[in-house]
């Protein structure tokens, strides 16, 4: 047994400590050292579950969300940001391990993430081998990407603390694991143990009724009054606590907060609501197409995402309009949130040796071409927000970055495969092997946000009716193309080995051309003079990476950079 499993043994706290925490009133702000060591710099990973750049620091002028939009002026945002997979489970292992849903064998929730990959050193794992305290709170990982723990026997009568995805234990001490401690969303969901302080009741949706009969009313409005009953009030209460615990430790920390917002059921205080409902039916109603593109088999080529939202009660009642005001709705929740949080961070001395990372998994269909929901290799799917706001101290030692990359929009394609190397640069650890990532670090892209180190972002999804014809998207600074294998065999069984062949390239395609990103894609280029030279650089990208897990992507200036043209 080494040092670092002795260590992480001694580490490995529960749900018990955090409570205790949150029972003292109030505490005594003391530097400690550790969190405000200059050498080890603390970060702070805040998830979005099913955001897309509904934000108005990406423009979106409806979006009400003025703590993001602080965030971002204080951050390097990333414009062109894509995940691996549109579904939860995929996209946060490939993020969270670095490396695509392929090479993981994750492609939905089965197999287990640990079951083909038990040796692979995770964001968080990376940060406890270095010596620091890595904590969970709400859903960082999919539940459903790990096993339940023995111990968490099925009782319908017993309100269950669902352990924390992917935690440290001391059943099986060498095993690699992500976190020291943390509580789980399904923890809060129950409200065992009053977590919140809120009299121990179920927390929305579903007071009242089962928290896990997940396909509830579409729409949540409730009054101001019973905001202690939202899962997500009670995450960021959990997270300004456990910062200022974190902020006193002993130890650097890596902290993960995970909102569950804007994910359906859409649950939305009054006033929040009123807000939206004051704004028109016609900033909320999805574009019309014209008639021609509806017989664009591109369309056909997606995912139905559509079934999810069809799966809660009401969504057929609810106009168009309606259900987009309840997307905005949870997402001003969630941005409540992130402001209560970042005052917190701010409040500590820790805040300047504190990296703060702001991620959406992945994005949605707000009713583009009668898209509801994830699933798909389209921009409004594959495209999340992302920002970096560096410590003060690494600012300091960065003017460039200072000068050059705070408030930038980088317009460079970035895929999430490059957050793992990103963080563990900015915080001075060893960056793994190229073999064993998928991404490559954008600190180069904070320092100059002109630059490119990524020719383009890789995403997944299979076509719709057919789960065996894997589609894959290849997203320049201007470009998509999208290429659907014909089919593929079973993969190989030995776990080292790539589980997908190159076949022919001649497969069904699309490509998309985009000026600004967040466009929706329209016209299909694919047989376009004009854009014959982009679909065969691409095509080329596509196929000399299609076996290799996409690593020669990664230090390539893109086809479609304006100094190529
Ligand atoms: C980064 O790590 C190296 C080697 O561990 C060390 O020499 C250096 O001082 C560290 N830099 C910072 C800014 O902490
Ligand atoms: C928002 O619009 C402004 C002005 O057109 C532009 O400079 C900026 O890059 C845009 N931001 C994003 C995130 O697209
Ligand atoms: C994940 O949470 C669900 C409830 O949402 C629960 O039924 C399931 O057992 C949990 N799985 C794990 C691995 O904790
Ligand atoms: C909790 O319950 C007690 C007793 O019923 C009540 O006095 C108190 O106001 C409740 N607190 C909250 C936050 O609802
Ligand atoms: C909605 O508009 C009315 C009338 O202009 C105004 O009185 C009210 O304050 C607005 N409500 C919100 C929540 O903005
Ligand atoms: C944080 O950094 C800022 C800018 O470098 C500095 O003005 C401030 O004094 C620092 N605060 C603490 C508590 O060290
Ligand atoms: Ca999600």
């Amino acid at each position: 047994m080494g040092r670092m499993t002795t260590i992480r043994k001694l580490r490995a706290r529960f749900v018990a400590g955090l409570l205790c925490v949150l029972s003292i009133a109030s505490q005594i702000r003391t530097a400690r050292g550790a969190a405000t060591n200059p050498e080890t710099p603390n970060v702070l990973l805040i998830i979005f579950d099913d955001l897309r750049t509904t934000v108005g620091a990406y423009n979106d002028s409806v979006a009400w969300t003025p703590n993001l939009d602080a965030f971002f002026a204080e951050s390097v945002q990333f414009n062109n940001m894509h995940a691996s997979k549109s579904e939860c489970a995929p996209s946060r292992v490939s993020m969270l391990a670095g490396q695509r849903p392929d090479r993981l064998r994750i492609w939905s929730f089965e197999p287990k993430f640990r079951t083909y990959n038990p040796s692979v050193v995770t964001l968080p794992g990376h940060f406890l081998k270095a010596g620091y305290r890595a904590v969970a709170l709400g859903k960082i990982y999919d539940n459903r990407s790990f096993y339940s723990s023995s111990s968490d026997e099925k009782d319908e009568n017993v309100k269950i603390v669902r352990p924390v995805a992917d935690i440290c234990t001391d059943e099986d001490p060498d095993a690699e694991c992500s976190w020291s401690s943390g509580v789980s969303k399904q923890t809060v969901q129950v409200n065992t143990d009053n977590i919140c302080n809120n009299n121990g009741t179920e927390m929305f949706p579903g007071s009242g009724e089962n928290p896990y009969a997940q396909h509830a009313h579409i729409i949540y409005n409730y009054a101001d009054e019973l905001i202690k009953k939202d899962m997500d009030y009670c995450m960021g209460s959990l997270a300004v606590a456990q910062l200022q615990e974190l902020a006193e430790g002993d130890d650097p920390f890596f902290l993960a907060v995970g909102i569950a917002k804007p994910h359906l059921p859409w649950v939305v205080p009054q006033s929040i609501a009123n807000h939206y409902g004051n704004i028109s039916d016609a900033e909320f109603e999805p574009t019309s197409y014209p008639s021609s593109y509806w017989k664009s088999k591109h369309l056909k080529w997606s995912h139905a995402p559509n079934k999810e939202l069809e799966s809660y009660t009401g969504w057929n009642s609810v106009s168009v309009a309606d259900r987009a005001r309840g997307y905005y709705g949870a997402v001003s929740f969630g941005d409540q949130q992130v402001g209560r949080i970042l005052t917190q961070l701010d409040s500590l001395e820790a805040a300047n040796n504190t990296f703060v990372v702001f991620w959406g998994d992945h994005g949605f269909h707000l009713g583009d071409r009668d898209l509801w929901g994830k699933k798909t290799v389209f921009e409004q799917s594959t495209r999340v927000p992302f920002g970096i706001r560096p410590s003060a101290n690494w600012l300091a030692a960065n003017p460039d970055a200072a000068t050059n990359g705070i408030g930038a929009k980088v317009q460079a394609p970035t895929d999430s495969v490059d957050i793992l190397p990103t963080i563990l640069d900015l915080c001075n650890l060893t960056i793994p092997a190229q073999t064993e990532r998928a991404g490559t670090s954008l600190v180069p892209l904070m320092k100059d946000p002109t630059s490119y180190v990524r020719s383009a972002a890789v995403s997944q999804f299979e076509a719709y009716g057919s789960k065996s014809r894997r589609g894959y998207s290849i997203r320049s600074t201007n470009y998509r193309l999208i290429v659907y294998l014909p089919k593929y065999k079973v993969y190989k069984s030995s776990p080292t080995s790539l589980p997908y062949r190159k076949k022919t390239t001649k497969a069904r395609q699309a490509l998309f051309y985009y000026e600004t990103p967040g466009q929706v894609e329209l016209v299909d280029r694919i047989n376009s003079a004009a854009h014959a030279t982009a679909y065969k650089d691409l095509l080329k990208l596509y196929t000399q990476n299609a076996d290799r897990d996409w690593t020669h992507l990664i230090g390539v200036e893109p086809f479609d950079h304006p100094s190529n043209r």
